[in-house]
């Protein structure tokens, strides 16, 4: 009874086909796959060899295949075998570091100020390459200073640039031929450049010294980076070469500047070089370029959760602190460093329940205090307090995301300058206080609470010395009882086990 129709047996027949062919193909496959299981005795038994022999410059036989008469030759391969592994981590210490600094004998009077913000004398060690002689007592705490060698027999092309750029590039091989004694890293920085010495040991500890790195960050300007690459260590934001490396670099270096006399500076004509040795940039956002102008809030108030390694640019951009020039303020910014390097700009962000304030601290330096609920998303983002290296306000032009200034009144925050900090030995924590930026707040028909009430606020902090060794991650902060309405605590630090920042 059962009717089979002559449309279902062709569908039928076609089915089967299918089946089949994919039963036939897939045996195929297999079949294939068993017979180039078997087939190379060759690479077997290279394998074996390669099993057996596990010291550094053992030769290894390796037999290859060569040309239609099958000439089987012998070579000899020198393998490189990775170094130890260390069980814990890499040990690196400030004494490994040596800086070198591009200074111009011309500017050297106003810029040797900032180096002797951050120069440790007798604990940095380190060289200023200068392009001519100039006066210094003994007395001031400086590095030592060199001459450059001379590099008026370079090719230099670029229109726009200047020649000294080949001088300031030759920097790190200069100073690797000075042969100092357990060198791990050459650390290449700008006489405008502030280091925050610690934090360069921190990031560089994480490396393998004795390996190739070439470390340092991008521009904060895109159109830069498009300009220049996003390949490419910025020089005045600062950028380290393992010793190996520069080792490496000092072969090439006089040859390799001579294929790139059209560059613009110093930089690139390094990123030239280490892309001929194949040497990545390992990037590492804390060293700052700070290719912007104007006022350096926003960036300062909301750093990647990274160690801050340098700020650059310091002629450029405005003083870091009101009412202070520019080296005083990195001078104010210094007491901080010493208090708590690990932990200086590293914002947290937290609520005033009651009065529905968002609060935003980098840690250190500022304290931001908002009316209403800003979520973290948004306060993480640097606000555009500075214009691009152009001068122009477009936010197209960074190469990470920022928010705008608001333009409601309401929206202004409250801004609370570091005004002093010390420890408590009694707590272990760090008391720092912040005072209120005096400018009339704007008019804002919220019925709510003013920050305006508030003239300063205690920022208590215990410092933890192991921060970079765990997992990055924000501190959190949560506001304290206050018995005076002028002043505001807040408590800074790790996050407790759920804690995050809600209203
Ligand atoms: C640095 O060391 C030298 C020699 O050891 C010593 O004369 C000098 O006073 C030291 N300077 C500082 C600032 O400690
Ligand atoms: C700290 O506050 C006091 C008192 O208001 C003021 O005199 C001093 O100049 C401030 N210091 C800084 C560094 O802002
Ligand atoms: C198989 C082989 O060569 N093993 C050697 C590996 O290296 C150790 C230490 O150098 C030797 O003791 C082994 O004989």
């Amino acid at each position: 009874m059962i009717q089979i129709g002559s449309r279902s047996i062709i569908s039928w027949f076609i089915l089967v086909t299918i089946v089949l062919y994919i039963l036939y193909s897939s045996n195929h496959v297999l079949f294939q796959n068993e017979h180039r299981d078997c087939s190379p005795h060759l690479d077997a038994a290279s394998t074996k060899q390669l099993h057996l022999t596990n010291t550094s410059s053992a030769s290894i036989r390796h037999q290859e295949k060569q040309g239609p008469e099958e000439v089987t030759k012998v070579k000899n391969l020198k393998v490189r075998s990775p170094p130890p592994l260390l069980s814990k981590r890499q040990d690196t210490q400030l004494k490994h570091i040596v800086f070198g600094i591009a200074a111009s004998s011309k500017l050297w009077e106003t810029r040797k100020e900032y180096i002797k913000i951050w120069w440790k004398p007798n604990v940095t060690r380190g060289v200023v390459w200068l392009d001519g002689k100039v006066n210094t007592k003994s007395t001031e705490g400086l590095p030592q200073i060199r001459i450059s060698g001379d590099t008026s027999n370079f090719k230099y092309t670029n229109p726009q640039g200047d020649r000294s750029a080949l001088r300031i590039s030759r920097i790190v091989t200069e100073t690797f031929n000075l042969g100092m004694k357990d060198v791990r890293w050459f650390v290449m920085g700008d006489d405008d450049s502030v280091f925050v010495v610690n934090n360069v040991v921190r990031i560089l500890s994480k490396y393998d010294h004795r390996h190739f790195y070439y470390v340092g960050s991008s521009s904060e300007s895109h159109f830069q980076n498009i300009y220049f690459s996003y390949s490419m260590a910025y020089g005045g934001g600062g950028f380290a070469i393992s010793y190996p490396l520069a080792k490496e670099l000092a072969k090439i270096q006089d040859r390799c500047i001579q294929r790139y006399s059209g560059l613009y500076g110093s930089d690139d004509r390094i990123q030239a070089c280490m892309a001929e040795i194949g040497v990545p940039l390992t990037k590492e956002p804390g060293f700052h370029q700070y290719d912007v102008h104007g006022n350096l809030l926003g960036l300062l108030g909301a750093h990647p959760v990274t160690p801050l390694a340098t700020l650059h640019h310091l002629d450029v951009v405005e003083p870091i602190f009101p009412r202070m020039n520019r080296v005083q303020g990195l001078r104010h910014l210094m007491n901080s460093i010493k208090m708590d390097s690990a932990s200086i700009m590293q914002q947290s962000i937290c609520y005033d329940r009651s009065r529905h304030w968002s609060i935003s601290v980098s840690w250190g330096y500022v304290v931001q205090v908002l009316k209403g609920v800003i979520s973290p998303r948004e306060l993480e983002m640097p606000s555009r307090t500075f214009l691009n290296w152009f001068k122009k306000a477009d936010y197209n032009g960074y190469s990470f995301n920022t928010r705008p200034v608001s333009i409601y009144p309401c929206r202004k925050p409250f801004i609370f300058y570091l005004n002093k900090s010390q420890y408590d030995r009694a707590s272990k924590q760090i008391v720092g206080t912040y005072t209120r930026e005096k400018s009339r707040a704007p008019f804002c028909q919220w019925e709510m609470e003013s920050p305006e009430k508030i003239n300063s606020i205690i920022v208590l902090m215990k410092p933890d010395p192991f921060r970079w060794q765990k997992s990055p991650r924000r501190d959190c902060c949560r506001v304290l009882p206050s018995h005076r309405r002028s002043t505001m605590y807040i408590w800074v630090g790790n996050c407790r086990d759920g804690e995050v920042a809600e209203l």
